[in-house]
């Protein structure tokens, strides 16, 4: 580590930012033999994992709207009836009866929603003419792009793989150093309703129908069409099957389309869209393609850099670093899965794509673990956290869009199960943007999923400061707000306004159960909701009357309170202590702390003690994104050491697979993103109308550098560090506004330099 911090200090004097871009690989040397080990391209709505065989190359390949079902209403109109009874039951404490009574009768039609599915794989074969040497396997993050290298016969082999988010199409490119070396057959296969036949010698075409799920009938058809070009060689087809034979290079352009237009409307032609893709692609000599692509990720991709340092491990596999990452000594390591997060949720979630699901864009299974869908009541937030600190805020269109269309379905569900104004979703939806609730009540019955989800349109804003944007979205707020304005209901005891029926996500009570009335997490979720529209109604001066109900019903909300243990109380109730399950993954009730602003330990310090003796009760061991989440509490609470502890556990197995994908178990995304946006709240807080510098790092990064992170208010912010302290930091803005700094302790008032 001393070595590595020399190097360092060396290089940050000399201004080393080309050797970090160099370094920003994940690499192996052995090809995947399972999936998790495969690498991830995507352009947020095409997405392949690539294997890097010898012998036999797999692409498996997704396309965002390609989810199983159609169009379908969840609602179920005999659950109105059982409201008032459902209430009553739990404010006597018939918690039992109630959770019967809300599985009987309250619950979605069908009681699931649809899994997102896979288009299927693209496999080339390719004849073996000798031992294998130099085999590397490499995602390199700064180009998103996958690529393979190793030695046959004397004949270097190259591929690479992108999807780009210009050109629409997975671009695949084969070379040898040696002219008409290459050979290989390629073939299509699927799990989905399909065939593949061969249109002509050079390209594949593979078509079919989306699965039914759940009685709900598939609805969608979609098309992959590969167009098979080669410099050199023949190309031959067979039934289903193209061949090259004696080519110098080829490039394979993978095009996928589903009769997806919206949540409503499948009435789409894959195979003119297929075809009007590859048509455009193939006017781009390769090194065009590669080179807009590039380009594209670069604008974004390089907005942010992280530098922790030069360590000894870099000489591994990434695979072997992940294994021996809690022994400590690789700072770079972190680094790197900053950068992997970004990578991933650039390559997952772009405009005009749907939104991050829990396997981000990548999945093989036609029935994933929990649908791969949207789960609301942490999964898909979290998948968000990063976006605006790590600086990709626009990554947030498609969960933007998906909000905004989530308003009249839920308004359906808000009138049909709540006789309600305003919009409603539970604590799932999916591609159809079913908005009832579902699993059981155990899991579903818990009315704040949407409104939670209002806070990444508020954060947008926030970050950005765009009035026509925030007047664009202040209606999907308000209408969130409006629901519970018509369902909050008088809590008997203190007459405190509570959701009822709720839970606090997946926790059961002492009761037994988890229905409840007026868990903590939702009259925090619901404070910063009015709270937001409050702001947003003053800043684009309208609803006047609106806002006074707001402030009127916030004032009346129940309180967060300390129990007995001196912890923040979970329910209304103080249940903690005797709960069932006191290490509960989920730690929803600390939601105020973070991704709220609530409690602040400097703002409320007996609430921020109080989180802190939660945090302890939960104890660290949790999910991956459980641990996730807890990164970013420790962080706020300013204890950088016990953030990377935790940050340590995520990133180690069984947390983080050999790809660097978060394990939940298994595979899912958050995690990653929830790691990403811990590592940048250790190193730049800015939720409390200040910028604080290093606000939590740890005795682990005693010497770094960082750039591009955003801060509330439209900054950019730089820091420089070394034996933990600031050596130098720039905060810029578009029109060069004062902000005030905080660093070792001390605020000043600075005015920022030009953007
Ligand atoms: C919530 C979590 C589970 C899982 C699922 C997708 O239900 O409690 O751990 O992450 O979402």
């Amino acid at each position: 580590m001393l070595l590595a911090c020399a190097v360092l200090a060396a290089g940050v004097a000399s201004g080393r930012a080309e050797l970090q871009t160099q370094d920003l690989k994940l690499w192996y040397d052995k090809p995947a033999g399972q999936w998790v080990e495969a690498l991830p391209v995507g352009n947020g709505r095409l997405g392949a994992m690539v294997f890097g065989g010898v012998d036999q190359e797999r692409l498996q390949l997704n396309e965002g709207t390609l989810w199983a079902g159609g169009p379908y209403d969840p609602s179920s109109p005999e659950a109105l009836k059982a409201l008032p009874e459902a209430r009553r039951l739990i404010f006597e404490g018939k918690y039992g009866e109630a959770h019967g009574l809300i599985g009987g009768k309250m619950m979605a039609h069908p009681l699931q929603q649809m899994p997102y599915e896979p288009v299927g794989d693209l496999k080339l074969t390719f004849p073996r003419n000798g031992d294998v040497a130099d085999y590397r396997r490499e995602l390199d993050l700064d180009a998103a792009i996958a690529r393979v290298t190793y030695t046959v016969g004397g004949v270097r082999f190259v591929r690479e793989v992108f999807s780009s988010p210009v050109d629409q199409v997975i671009v695949f490119h084969l070379a040898a150093d040696k002219p008409g070396q290459l050979n290989f057959t390629a073939a299509m296969a699927t799990p989905q309703k399909a065939t593949v036949e061969a249109q002509s010698p050079d390209t594949l075409v593979m078509g079919g129908v989306n699965a039914e799920a759940k009685g709900i009938p598939g609805a969608l058809k979609f098309q992959a069409r590969v167009r098979v070009l080669t410099q050199g060689g023949r190309t031959t087809a067979g039934k289903d099957s193209v061949s090259v034979s004696g080519a110098d290079s080829a490039t394979l352009l993978i095009a996928a389309a589903t009769s997806y237009k919206n949540y409503k409307d499948v009435s789409g032609d894959p195979e003119a869209l297929t075809q009007a893709y590859l048509a455009k692609a193939v006017r781009k000599p390769f090194d065009i393609l590669r080179r807009d692509q590039v380009a594209e990720h670069q604008r974004l991709f390089r907005r942010v850099s992280l530098d922790l340092g030069v360590t000894e491990q870099a000489k591994l596999p990434t695979d072997q670093r992940i294994a021996r990452f809690a022994e400590g000594h690789d700072p770079q390591l972190a680094a790197l899965y900053f950068q992997f997060g970004r990578y991933l949720l650039l390559s997952c979630s772009r405009a005009g794509g749907q939104p991050a699901t829990l396997q981000g864009l990548w999945n093989e299974s036609m029935t994933p673990p929990w649908d791969s869908k949207y789960t609301i009541n942490i999964n898909t937030e979290m998948n968000y956290w990063p976006a605006e600190p790590a600086n990709l805020g626009e990554c947030t269109a498609p969960l933007i869009q998906m909000v905004t269309e989530l308003v009249e379905p839920g308004s359906r569900t808000a009138r049909v199960n709540w006789g309600a104004g305003g919009w409603v979703c539970h604590h799932n939806t999916d591609l159809w943007r079913a908005t009832a609730p579902i699993d059981g009540p155990t899991w579903g019955f818990w009315p704040t999923g949407g409104a939670w989800l209002c806070k990444s349109l508020w954060d947008r804003y926030d970050f950005g400061g765009d009035k026509q944007y925030l007047a664009r979205v202040y209606p999907v707020m308000k209408g969130a707000a409006q629901f519970f304005l018509d369902t909050l209901v008088e809590e008997p005891k203190h007459k405190w306004l509570v959701t009822c029926p709720s839970l606090s996500p997946e926790n059961t009570h002492p009761g037994g159960v988890s229905v409840c009335a007026g868990p903590t997490m939702d009259s925090q979720i619901i404070r910063d909701l009015f709270s937001n529209c409050i702001r947003a109604s003053e800043i684009l001066g309208v609803d006047a009357d609106l806002r006074a109900k707001f402030v009127a019903a916030r004032a009346r909300l129940a309180p967060n309170q300390i129990g007995k243990a001196g912890q923040l109380q979970e329910w209304l109730e103080d249940w903690d202590m005797q709960a069932p399950e006191i290490q509960h993954r989920h730690v929803s009730h600390l939601y105020g702390l973070y991704p709220s602003a609530q409690i602040t330990p400097r703002g409320t310090p007996e609430l921020a003690a109080a989180v802190h003796k939660s945090l302890q009760m939960r104890g660290d061991d949790a999910t991956g994104w459980g641990v996730g989440w807890r990164i970013n509490l420790w962080a706020r609470l300013l204890d950088g050491d016990h953030a990377y502890k935790l940050l340590a556990m995520l990133m180690t197995p069984p947390r983080t697979l050999p790809n660097m994908f978060d394990s939940c178990p298994p595979f899912q995304i958050d995690g990653n993103f929830g790691g990403c946006s811990g590592i940048a709240e250790m190193l730049m807080q800015s939720h409390a109308s200040e910028i604080e510098l290093l606000p939590a790092l740890p005795k682990a990064w005693p010497l770094g550098r960082v750039k591009g992170l955003r801060a509330r208010g439209g900054f950019e912010v730089d820091i420089a560090w070394q034996d933990g302290k600031v050596t130098s930091y720039r905060i810029a803005s578009a029109d060069r506004r004062k902000v005030t700094v905080r660093l070792s302790g001390e605020t000043k008032v600075i005015k920022s330099e030009r953007l």
